[in-house]
């Protein structure tokens, strides 16, 4: 270690003295002023990383679906996954570290972890479309060259793409080529295959509506367009050329505000799909005859390609396990179709795609969504051997044939490594080809249970602690008796609370019957979360 080196670049990247940040759900993240030494720093941690782990480590310069004017950073492990959660704590301790304590806290990860100093890393970097993307991330080349290591600059990619891009490197190209042609081809060769064999094609349809929430998404679908070979019709909207990232559009202002997105224009019965600002996140919607918005959010994703998935499987007669993990917010009607209807295994984890990553790694094969849109599938090793397996085996009947080939081609067409935009939305084209199913259709596999979501603001929110997969509150005393008391009062009703990872509010969802009593629980149960886990600023207030 090159003390003297590393102290003086670090210099150039100073610390506001005082500054504190968390690593979150989903990395740091705030305003874009106060990043650059995080930046630097986590330069510095993925090269530790990269040694440690001996492979090839992922730095994404974004902020997702914040604002413009903020930022952030999402490290990526060997695999593509997200950052292994232990070292998660690292991250937080050497962004908080004063200046004059970098170098001590960075030898004591370095002696902690036993990480071998000699060999010489690879840390692969890339950046969302912000303004402020391009000087943080060559601070985050600056903290890889601090140590000696290597590093790739993507430039601008999608979070998903330079998730891919670590995976297809760290496997010798086993998972693809290292290289967003290598993504295009990968995927677009997959939808292709699949789309062949559909009974509708997706350009029968009227095009594909994208809102690309004015970030990366919009750019890399352009890039992408030339490889589709003209077998999905889209028009792009908010692609960035005037509009303000993720400013009344994107999947979360489209999920969140239970409306369409500006800037794209809507026709009564066609399919419109917003990504977030990193492309990570997708949701669909349409506008009924009489104007009226339907959300197809990530729940009824994960049903249309657990169905499809299972048919499949049914078809081809491969007997592999397949789940579908959900968290606390999965409207309870996806759950009871997925149990009941599909007979499928679901389970419930956290919020945070790393918890649902986790969790569907352990099946044969998991589909994974959050209800906001973030999630993909995850084959295993075995699942994907006996995939590839059946579809090579020249005494299969023509009907088991197609559907192992189907199946195979599903695997390459999904980003693995993380939810992805643009490989979610081409899976999803391609389901609804194959099948045949409009919009509505879809839509119409199970109906929505009516829900709300509201925040309140307490002093701290770390006052309340969640278990069974923060569907029960365990502190204050007294809360959750009190949620059980009102949730009572309702029919097909369930609420439950929690603390966000993400902002300073304890989140609360609703379900119920009706709208109104959706409505009528949230705000009883706020009213009990602002009383009993110490509410401030003005009392909740009913909705109508
Ligand atoms: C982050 C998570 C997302 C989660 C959200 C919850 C990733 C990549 N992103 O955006 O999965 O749904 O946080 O936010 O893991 P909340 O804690 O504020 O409700
Ligand atoms: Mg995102």
């Amino acid at each position: 270690l090159d003390s003297l080196f590393l102290s003086l670049k670090s210099l150039l990247h100073p610390k506001p003295a005082g500054l504190v940040l968390q690593y979150g759900t989903a990395g740091f993240r705030t305003t874009a002023r106060h990043l650059d030494h995080v930046m630097f720093r986590m330069g510095l941690l993925a090269a530790l990383r990269a040694k440690k782990t001996m492979s090839t480590i992922g730095v994404m310069v974004t902020a997702s679906h914040n604002p413009e004017e903020d930022n952030g950073v999402k490290l990526i492990d060997p695999m593509g996954e997200m950052v292994a959660v232990a070292w998660e704590s690292y991250a937080t301790q050497l962004t908080n570290a004063e200046q004059d304590a970098l170098l001590t806290t960075l030898k004591d990860i370095i002696k902690q972890e036993a990480i071998s100093m000699d060999k010489k890393a690879m840390v692969f970097v890339g950046r969302d479309t912000r303004l402020s993307s391009e000087d943080l991330s060559q601070a985050v080349l600056d903290g890889v060259s601090s140590l000696g290591d290597h590093s790739h600059d993507f430039g601008l990619v999608t979070t998903p793409q330079l998730h891919y891009l670590v995976r297809c490197q760290n496997t010798n190209g086993s998972y693809g080529n290292a290289s967003l042609e290598g993504y295009y081809q990968k995927l677009s060769q997959a939808f292709v295959q699949i789309t062949s064999k559909a009974v509708k094609l997706t350009t029968d349809q009227s095009p594909l509506r994208i809102d690309g929430a004015n970030g990366i998404g919009a750019l890399k679908m352009r890039e992408m367009e030339p490889f589709l070979q003209q077998r999905l019709s889209f028009n792009l909207y908010n692609d960035g050329t005037s509009g303000r990232l993720n400013h009344l559009c994107g999947a979360d202002y489209v999920k969140v505000q239970q409306r369409s997105p500006q800037g794209v224009e809507m026709v009564a019965g066609e399919r419109c799909c917003s990504f977030d600002g990193d492309a990570d996140r997708i949701v669909y919607y349409y506008h009924n005859p009489q104007g009226h918005f339907h959300l197809l959010d990530g729940d009824k994703i994960a049903t249309l390609i657990s169905t499809f998935i299972k048919e499949l499987l049914t078809q081809a007669g491969l007997n592999l396990q397949l789940a579908v993990v959900q968290t606390a917010y999965a409207n309870g009607s996806s759950t009871h179709f997925l149990q009941n209807n599909m007979k499928v295994i679901v389970e419930c984890v956290k919020t945070g795609v790393k918890h649902l990553h986790h969790a569907a790694q352990k099946f044969d094969i998991g589909v994974y969504f959050e209800a906001n849109g973030h999630g993909t599938v995850v084959f295993s090793d075995s699942a994907e051997e006996q995939i590839k397996g059946l579809a090579a085996d020249p005494s299969l009947t023509e009907d088991r044939k197609s559907a192992a080939q189907m199946l195979e081609d599903t695997v390459n067409l999904v980003n693995q490594t993380v939810g992805d935009a643009i490989s979610d939305m081409l899976l999803i084209e391609a389901v609804l080809a194959v099948r045949g199913l409009s919009v509505q259709q879809w839509d119409k596999i199970y109906t929505d249970l009516p829900n709300r979501q509201l925040k309140v603001k307490v002093a701290d929110r770390r006052a309340i602690d969640t278990t069974d997969a923060e569907r029960r509150a365990t502190s204050p005393a007294g809360l959750q008796e009190a949620i059980d008391g009102i949730v009572g009062k309702y029919s097909l009703s369930r609420s439950f609370v929690r603390p966000s990872g993400t902002e300073d509010v304890v989140r609360v969802y609703a379900e119920a019957d009706t709208q109104a009593n959706a409505d009528c629980l949230a705000y009883e149960v706020s009213l009990a979360v602002y009383h009993l886990a110490g509410g401030v600023g003005e009392e909740p207030k009913p909705l109508q």
